[in-house]
């Protein structure tokens, strides 16, 4: 290294926090962590604090006992400085916000200095005692009483140091200083907020004499005889009892074989409740027997593959930041578990282990990852990556080891990855080797390595579809390196992250999961990702909205890629979600004739637990229901169920068959939908056209509609573009948006080639298109009075050669402001596109034009509603029906495309004089550009003659 780079190593009194690639200095051993009945002292709360915007400003002997911290402030613990008045949040997706120049950072570091007070409660024991950190950002020193414990690095990793000789009953100060930055930062560019500060738990435990160092619960199940094995390793001797198995005062290290036990899944999550007792504490187990395993390519629990149907999960609150609450976790595991999720990839860090006893509890899957990711070195061709230099071993081992001491007692954890996108080298090797010795028991996952040379499955990221069904079909391309080639065919494949799920998206769920269930190796992934990280935050006149990278004047950032979740900031459920959970459905049904399908896609239970209702509905209203009768169907298996006999019906009717839980679980209550499915029963009955003359007066000399009876309307006309997408706009010059503003399809012009009166009504002929090129669209509007109606029928040619494909292939017109409510017959509730349309199911549906709107932190198109028959919007100023022949899009909004285009928060939108409707024949698809791949091509709307026709009726 050039001796410029290490110049300024260790000059002045820079602490070793700032100065060392060490992980930390006077740290206890990594353990297990685990309630206990030792005595223990929260120290959460408030502390008194002050931030030195450097080290150099740092305050002297603030750690001294004596210290007057009364003119301080206050800040809460857990908690981030820059959330609580302290300096702001600061958001890079792979970029680190310093000079890339390992292993330091700059001069301008901020650095919190912490104080809290504290009294031992009575009858606290003499003795040891521990001070535990469950996550501090980034580096941090301790001192108890004027001693300096040690320091460390690892933010979301626990840090326990002694402190028993130090404590006294009363007045006691812990003085803590966290630096935003430190060379342990180069491990940690997540694409996340920069949150500093203790954010985790601080906790004070006593270690009465006796009390277990450490302990290793190894719970297996074998499947060929239903039987289980428990062995506790623990360092100090100790018993086990588990009543529920007969086990009491066993020592520990003896295995005990029960010849038969419940197994534990992420279906049916099995839990024994034990109790590990030394001469020093008792330590509560829940215990599950499962066994994981690698076995003939394929990853097996309880020797069966399973089918990871995953999310990334980043820990996130809107106000609070990385400093989630418990009802923070119990919500997401809970909205988890009731939208089909069964896995968790715990992306990229290990999260609150409290996190973990939800997983274990309510059954979901753990990929556990290590807090590891240094992609910023990828703007440097990965040249001086710790990953592959020796000085950042220690720390990277470091890492790994207290990532899997602390969580290696969770049967939901599955699979340990090494962290994320931090290249490849020796260290990840090491990282691997440790784990494999460690822990047997779990195969280790880490993507960045394409060769997968030390791991033990085949991990991509954003994969096409293509290339998915390749590797299911063990066509791959070769690794890299040929000889890693035999050892990555032979093993299971899984997504770490697919469908990313930023903004209006993701599309193509479906097709993934297809391949999942098709291809053996294929097991799954986890859809990137679970939250949008938005910040809230208020406009001067009191409007919530959610801030993304820039809104806090960062100079370096990457805007709205924050925001790329299934569920936004505050947790309501995005579409995607509610997409999700159909695409994940464990039992699919389907109706043919009189008979419906049942197909059991869980690995462990049967249907059993579950009820199928149907319902009759014509026109969306009510016609009959019932219960069906149906058999228990196994794991992977299928009936048939001959459904009822149906009442006649007059009018399109839809029959809709529901799988729901049939009693109550601990995460949802008996009734809650699983799963659907729907089947038209009866068509629409068309009635005859009853041909009327048209008023001339309702257009205008251009041949634009103006008046509808008694209502003031301005078109419909042609109209293509749409606010793009996040899945649109992405930095890639393919991206579909480009492509559009470079052809200009934001800002079309009409001309009206000419009109033509007659009997039969009005033909409007016009071209429209954009400046600066011959394409263009000629759009042909044949206009007719229908009885009291209105019918148009619009055709459209392309003129010109059409490369990109059209954003919306559709009509937009103004009716009233008043008209806000919307009744309609068709796709709903919620949006749908043409690659994200599961969820939807045809029925009757009534929203306001506020209530239409999907409220995407970053605005964007949505909302759009996919094969209307009919719509009928109503008001203080009349009503207007709008009946599809057959069916249309339909879209309302209080401002236009362009307008919600223009937008950067929700807030910015400003409700215009009318209601701007759309009447599409057809959007493009969604895709998931913004990472990863396109719309398919099934799901483009490429520039082709068209042509639909809508009637219009005012009421
Ligand atoms: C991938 C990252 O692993 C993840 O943290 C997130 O940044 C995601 O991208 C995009 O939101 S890495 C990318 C190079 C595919």
């Amino acid at each position: 290294m050039a001796p410029e780079h290490e110049a300024g190593r260790g000059t002045a009194a820079a602490p070793a926090p700032l100065t060392s690639t060490d992980p930390g200095a006077g740290r206890r051993a990594p353990r297990a962590d685990a309630p206990s009945d030792a005595p223990a002292l929260s120290l959460d709360g408030t502390w008194r604090f002050h931030l030195a915007d450097r080290p150099g400003h740092a305050t002297p002997g603030f750690a001294e006992p004596g210290f007057d911290d009364g003119g301080w402030s206050r800040l809460e613990v857990p908690g981030h400085w820059q959330l609580q008045g302290h300096g702001s949040p600061a958001y890079t997706n792979v970029r680190y916000p310093f000079p890339l120049d390992p292993p330091f950072v700059p001069d301008e570091n901020p650095t919190g200095e912490y104080r809290r007070r504290f009294d031992l409660p009575p009858g606290w024991p003499e003795g040891e005692a521990v001070l535990r950190f469950r996550g501090v950002d980034s580096a941090f020193t301790v001192w108890l009483n004027g001693t300096e414990l040690g320091w460390s690095t690892g933010s979301r990793l626990t840090t326990e140091f002694d402190a028993g000789p130090l404590l006294r009953p009363h007045g006691n100060v812990l003085a803590v200083r966290v630096h935003q930055f430190s060379p342990a930062s180069y491990l940690e560019d997540q694409d996340m907020w920069w949150l500093s500060g203790i954010f985790r738990d601080v906790t004070l435990i006593a270690r009465p004499p006796g009390s277990v160092g450490d302990f290793f619960v190894h719970a297996d199940y074998d499947h060929t005889t239903g039987g289980g094995t428990l062995r506790v390793e623990t360092d100090v001797p100790a018993t086990l009892s588990v009543p529920e198995l007969g086990l009491s005062g066993v020592p520990a290290g003896q295995p005990c074989r029960i010849p038969s036990v419940h197994p534990w899944s992420a279906e049916l999550p099995r839990l024994y409740h034990g109790t590990l007792s030394t001469a020093g504490e008792r330590i509560p187990l829940r215990i599950g027997f499962r066994t994981v395993a690698v076995r003939d390519g394929l990853l097996t629990v309880n020797g069966r593959r399973i089918l990871l149907r995953g999310v990334n999960r980043h820990e996130w609150n809107p106000g609070r930041g990385r400093a989630v609450t418990a009802d923070d976790m119990l919500a997401d595991v809970l909205m988890m578990k009731r939208h089909n999720v069964n896995a968790v990839r715990t992306s990229h860090y290990p999260p609150h282990p409290d996190f973990l006893d939800l997983c274990d509890e309510y059954g979901l899957y753990v990929l556990a990852e290590c807090d590891l990711e240094t992609h910023g070195f990828t703007v440097a061709g990965w040249r001086r990556n710790p990953s592959d230099d020796p000085r950042w071993r220690p720390a990277m081992l470091d890492r790994m080891c207290r990532t899997v001491e602390r969580d290696k007692n969770h049967p939901s954890v599955v699979l340990w990855s090494l962290g994320n996108e931090a290249g490849t080298g020796g260290n990840l090797a090491a990282m691997a080797g440790w784990v494999h010795e460690r822990d047997p028991g779990r195969p280790v996952h880490y993507e960045g390595d394409g060769d997968s040379r030390h791991v033990d499955v085949y991990s991509r990221m954003y994969a096409t579809h293509a290339e998915v069904e390749a590797i299911g079909r063990y066509e791959e391309p070769p690794t890299a390196d040929p000889s890693a080639d035999a050892h990555r065919r032979g093993l299971p494949f899984l997504l770490c992250e697919y469908a990313h799920a930023m903004g209006n998206g993701p599309g193509g769920l479906l097709e993934y999961q297809r391949l999942f269930e098709r291809y053996p190796r294929c097991q799954g992934g986890f859809v990137w990702e679970w939250i949008d990280h938005g910040i809230r935050r208020h406009t001067p006149d009191g409007r919530e909205f959610f801030a993304y990278g820039g809104d806090f004047g960062e100079p370096l950032h990457d805007g709205n890629f924050v925001l790329d979740g299934l569920v936004f900031p505050d947790r309501t459920p995005s579409p995607g979600l509610t997409e999700l959970k159909a695409v994940f459905a464990p039992v699919r049904l389907a109706v043919e004739g009189t008979r419906l399908t049942v197909t059991n896609l869980h690995d462990f239970t049967g249907t059993a637990h579950l009820r199928f209702r149907w319902s009759l509905e014509t026109e969306g209203e009510p016609v009959a229901e019932g219960v069906l009768r149906a058999e228990d169907v196994p794991p992977q298996g299928s009936v048939a169920v001959e459904l009822p006999v149906l009442p006649p019906v007059a009018g399109e009717s839809w029959l809709t068959v529901r799988a729901e839980l049939a009693g109550d679980t601990a995460w949802a209550a008996a009734g809650h939908e699983v799963a659907f499915t729907q089947h038209r029963v009866a068509a629409r009955r068309t009635e005859p056209r009853r041909p009327a003359p048209l008023d001339r007066d309702d257009f205008d000399d251009s041949g634009t509609l103006v008046r509808l009876g008694g209502l003031r309307v301005r078109g419909p006309r042609l109209d293509v573009w749409r606010a793009p997408t996040d899945n649109d706009r992405t930095t890639n010059a393919d991206a579909v948006e480009s492509r559009w503003r470079a052809l200009g399809l934001h800002r079309v012009t009409h001309r009206v080639i000419g009109q033509e009166w007659s009997d039969g009504g009005l033909v409007v002929r016009t071209r429209v298109a954009p400046a600066a090129t011959d394409l263009g669209l000629f759009a042909t509007y044949h206009w007719a009075g229908d009885g009291p109606a209105l019918l148009l029928r619009v055709e459209v040619r392309p003129d010109g050669e059409w490369t990109a494909p059209l954003p919306r292939m559709g009509l937009r017109m103004a009716v009233p402001a008043g008209l806000g409510e919307v009744e309609w017959f068709g796709g709903g509730p919620g949006e749908a596109y043409a690659d994200s349309c599961q969820a939807m199911r045809i029925g009757r549906y009534r929203r306001t034009v506020e209530e239409w709107q999907t409220p995407y932190p970053m605005p964007q198109e949505n909302g759009n509603r996919r094969q209307v028959r009919w719509a009928e919007l109503r008001g203080g100023d009349g009503g207007l029906r709008i009946e599809g022949a057959p069916v249309f899009d339909l879209t309302v909004r209080r401002w236009t495309s362009e307008d919600l285009d223009a937008a950067r928060h929700p807030t910015d939108l400003v409700p215009g004089a009318v209601i701007w409707v759309n009447l599409d024949l057809a959007q493009h698809g969604l895709g998931t550009a913004s990472c990863g791949p396109g719309v398919l091509p099934e799901y483009t709307l490429t520039a082709a003659p068209a042509s639909w026709t809508v009637r219009f009726l005012p009421l």
